[in-house]
């Protein structure tokens, strides 16, 4: 056996050393921009997240509202693979056709409902409330709704523009009766225009709207879209049935893959990246992991891994560390890897991002990560209180609560993720099922944290990421001092847990 006999540490046992910072060092002069996946030197990566943070792939996490808002935010989600290729498929699909489609309006309402329950809504409130369903009909998913302002924009606006715009497409439409949702954002972008045209009301069409909110769509740089104006989202997919799931998923529109794996140094991640790679010639992106050591992250990236995820027993809801005896503190195995990185950057020339994954409970864990070298983090827990994740708000005991449960429990059943033995059951259980503290909209929450992460870069005289982990001092504390770290020695009158 090989011994390392120094203890590997977690994000909590360290703390950043401002270093100097000049008056450039403003939160509105820090860009959080980071690549998603690999690039070569003087080139640019194929995908950019405006933001550092990716949504697991986890049942409890990533579901296709999540991951629209998540992208409109500046970062992307990777859909749970735990599904069969078809509803995963289906699920990335609703994500790409949502762009040119509506965003559900009205806080009752979500992807969930169907077209009844927005006509339930139009009856009790008297708007000329009007749904878009995904495949046009009065039974399909809800992808959006249009309120009454909206509407009279539309049916009302008689400026020539607006005129303008519409006759053409309005004939183009009404030749074409039954449109499906998807045909009809592909005639938005293809004619470059401004309006959105198909109102379904019991699956059949009823009129045009003029997109208000199209301009703020096309004024935010920090949404996630690529050449097609559609949101940008991932998939998590695993290294057994990839020969059926992965084509699915491309065909879907999925930018980019993920093996989603507790253990990924090993041959079976080589070969389902050789596959992917032959099949596609190299042009769908796919990441890989999870590794905890510098061994680990050369093996993926010589196997041609588009990002190598870090972490191995870390996650909020993970037992792997007790079941199997496996894993590695996150901050030390991240510190590992992405020396590794940096070394490989410099023999190869090609830039493999890291990402740590798990583990985050605190904010400022985030701008650790990032110091130590990390491109971006992926989080679960994180993700799973917020309103889009698809899991239902509950009271327990008091307090209003999100469910969250691990790939590896047997509520998931993610056999993809853990098992060896090729059979499709779970052995043993490496996860819990648990609550999470409800924290409201995505939007407000990542915003904060982004915001802290900002200030925290300017109080180390960054302003870019790469910028950071270049200046970053980074110390070790003692268990003492991390009681000192939070408030002590105070009554404290009311405690904002809204950050964990
Ligand atoms: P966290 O953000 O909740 O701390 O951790 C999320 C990460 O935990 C996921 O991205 C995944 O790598 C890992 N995970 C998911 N399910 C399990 C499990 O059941 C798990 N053990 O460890």
């Amino acid at each position: 056996a090989t011994y390392i006999n120094e203890p590997a540490h977690t994000f909590n046992e360290y703390l950043l050393i401002p270093g100097y910072s000049d008056t450039n060092c403003i939160p509105a002069n820090v860009s959080l921009k980071t690549p998603l996946v690999k690039f070569k030197k003087g080139e640019k990566p194929a995908i950019t997240l405006n933001i550092p943070m990716v949504s697991a792939i986890m049942q409890a996490v990533s579901g296709e509202r999540l991951a629209v808002e998540l992208a409109r935010n500046g970062g992307v989600s990777f859909i749970y693979g735990s599904q069969t290729p078809e509803e995963e498929a289906a699920m990335v699909a609703r994500v790409k056709a949502q762009k040119a489609g509506f965003v559900p309006s009205d806080s009752n309402l979500s992807p969930e409902n169907t077209l009844a329950d927005v006509l339930a809504l139009k009856a009790k409130t008297g708007h000329s409330t009007v749904a878009i369903t995904d495949d046009g009909t009065s039974g399909g998913k809800l992808v959006g709704i249009v309120s009454s302002r909206d509407y009279r924009v539309s049916r009302m606006d008689k400026s020539e523009k607006v005129k303008n715009f519409m006759t053409p497409l309005e004939k183009l439409i009404t030749a074409k009766y039954g449109i499906t949702l998807s045909e009809a954002n592909d005639i938005i972008w293809d004619n470059k225009i401004n309006s959105l045209p198909v109102l379904f009301e019991d699956g059949k069409l009823y009129g045009f709207v003029f997109r208000k909110d199209y301009d703020s769509h096309q004024e935010n740089p920090n949404e996630m879209l690529d050449a097609q104006k559609r949101f940008i989202v991932g998939a998590g997919i695993n290294s057994r049935d990839y020969e059926e799931r992965v084509p699915k998923l491309v065909d879907a529109g999925a930018d980019v893959l993920c093996i989603d794996s507790s253990e990924g140094f090993s041959e079976w991640q080589k070969i389902t990246l050789n596959w992917i790679h032959e099949k596609y010639n190299g042009k769908v992106r796919v990441g890989a992991g999870n590794v905890v050591d510098r061994d680990g992250f050369l093996f993926l990236a010589k196997a041609g891994a588009d990002f190598v995820k870090v972490g191995i027993g870390g996650g909020s809801i993970c037992i792997t560390r007790e079941t199997k005896g496996i894993g590695r503190g996150q901050a030390t195995a991240l510190i590992e890897v992405c020396q590794a990185r940096d070394e490989y950057y410099k023999e190869t020339g090609i830039y493999v991002p890291v990402c740590s994954d798990g583990g985050i409970v605190y904010d400022h864990h985030i701008t650790l990560a990032l110091a130590m070298g990390a491109d971006f983090v992926m989080l679960g827990r994180y993700f799973a209180r917020f309103d889009e994740s698809p899991t239902q708000k509950r009271t327990v005991g008091g307090t209003v609560v999100k469910e969250y449960w691990g790939e590896g429990s047997n509520r998931a059943r993610n056999w993809g993720r853990y098992d060896l033995d090729g059979s499709k059951k779970l052995a043993f259980e490496e996860g819990v099922d648990s609550y999470v503290p409800y924290a409201g909209p995505l939007k407000e929450n990542v915003e904060k944290t982004c915001a802290k992460i900002k200030a925290t870069m300017c109080n180390c005289g960054a302003i870019t990421i790469p910028e950071l982990q270049k200046k970053a001092k980074l110390t070790l504390v003692s268990a003492t001092s991390i009681v000192e770290g939070g408030a002590h020695d105070v009554i404290r009158k009311e405690k904002d847990g809204s950050d964990r």
